[in-house]
């Protein structure tokens, strides 16, 4: 029985501009996270004994990256003690003026560029090849240059691509599970993509994803892949364990403040979507929706949290109030509708002025100018956002 273990993983966007967000050395710390991920996934080789490690693309950021940076990962790379197998991606693409070209790189480091993409090494019993980019943006890969397995060998193929998804017109390397099976490799150490997927319906491929997050649209878990191979009488069997990088993760959340009286209760409601969320750790985005008569400034609610918080913003979205007395002439549906609400929460608020302490009484008036709310917006815009917590 043979085996192999290694760790696979991409898209680590070294020096990634961050511009979307910034305030003093937000981008400069969060490109010290991107470091701060790596070094952890090397931490990984070693306290795994793993064999070699794979960067499936996008190592880098070709148009942003510092000499400092690159000085930085050749220290870094030679102290994994294994081979490191390299393949330029989209935003690092194997281009004349590229660092992957221009650059001596560590001796156990190997690019596998679509000038050289193949590499056996006979003391692992591994068959390599890479499918890497050479621009920016490139279509359909062909994958007849792609050599045949070899027997009793690992067979790896790492691509920085698209696999099974319908982007005409968007495609980076895209390529069908049909495709990639055809060639009869073991394990499709994929790229691209940020989000992590260790679930694809070909069992053989796997796409660690992004190791450090890079906005608000990569939430979630984010890390890399200990994969462990074995091979008995021809047959392989894999096993992958997910293990997280990421220093920071990013929270968007959607609060509807409909029905709050004061800012203290929106103050309230946003505490509660915070909850458990460390100010060190975790970046945050509110966006307050609904409608509301309160005069929200988002600079004054900010200021209650974000002392404490690396990264904190509340945007407003919300709308006016109706004008319940306007509506409440209006010759049509709407002006009927507002005055049977307003009939009935003027009934329950008589029940009250006899029992003012009714709990019952009290929620059923809440639930009443919910339903005043809710009806004009249907009325209005033909639908109900519902609360979404
Ligand atoms: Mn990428």
């Amino acid at each position: 029985m043979k085996t192999l273990k290694f760790v696979h993983c991409a898209d680590l966007h070294l020096d990634a501009s961050f511009r979307e967000t910034g305030t003093g050395t937000y981008a400069d710390t969060r490109r010290k996270d991107i470091r701060e991920a790596f070094k952890r996934i090397i931490d990984k080789v070693r306290a795994e004994n793993a064999q070699m490690l794979l960067i499936c693309g996008d190592l880098y950021e070709h148009n942003t990256v510092a000499k400092g940076t690159i000085d930085w990962l050749h220290m870094v790379l030679s102290q994994a003690g294994v081979p490191v197998l390299i393949i330029p991606g989209n935003h690092d693409p194997y281009l004349k003026n590229s660092w992957y070209r221009n650059w001596d790189w560590p001796e156990n480091v190997r690019i596998l560029s679509p000038d050289s993409p193949a590499l056996v090494m006979d003391d692992l019993c591994v068959n390599i090849f890479g499918m890497g980019f050479s621009s920016f943006r490139e279509d359909k890969p062909d994958l007849s240059v792609v050599p045949p397995p070899v027997k009793d060998y690992f067979n790896i193929m790492m691509i920085h691509g698209t696999l099974d998804m319908d982007f005409t017109n968007h495609a980076y390397k895209p390529v069908t599970s049909e495709e990639l099976s055809a060639l009869g490799y073991d394990y499709y150490a994929l790229g691209h993509f940020h989000k992590m997927r260790d679930d694809y319906p070909m069992k053989k491929a796997f796409n660690p994803g992004s190791p450090e997050p890079l906005g608000f649209d990569e939430q979630g878990f984010h890390g890399a892949f200990v994969v462990e191979m074995t091979m008995d009488q021809g047959r392989v069997d894999i096993k992958t364990e997910r293990f997280e990088t990421s220093v920071r993760a990013y929270h968007e959340r959607n609060v509807d403040i409909t029905g709050c009286r004061t800012l203290e209760e929106v103050k309230m409601r946003v505490l509660g979507l915070i909850e458990g969320l460390r100010p060190d750790r975790d970046l945050v985005r509110i966006t307050l929706t609904g409608r509301t008569g309160l005069s929200v400034e988002t600079d004054v609610l900010t200021g209650f949290f974000s002392g404490d918080w690396f990264y904190f913003r509340i945007y407003n979205e919300t709308r006016k109030d109706f004008n319940i007395e306007e509506l409440e002439k209006d010759p049509s549906l709407t002006g009927a509708f507002v005055r049977e609400v307003k009939s009935r929460i003027a009934g329950i608020d008589a029940e009250l002025a006899n029992d003012p302490g009714n709990r019952e009484l009290q929620r059923e008036k809440e639930k009443l100018l919910l339903a005043m709310n809710y009806g004009l917006e249907a009325l209005y815009s033909g639908r109900i956002e519902w609360q979404d917590d």
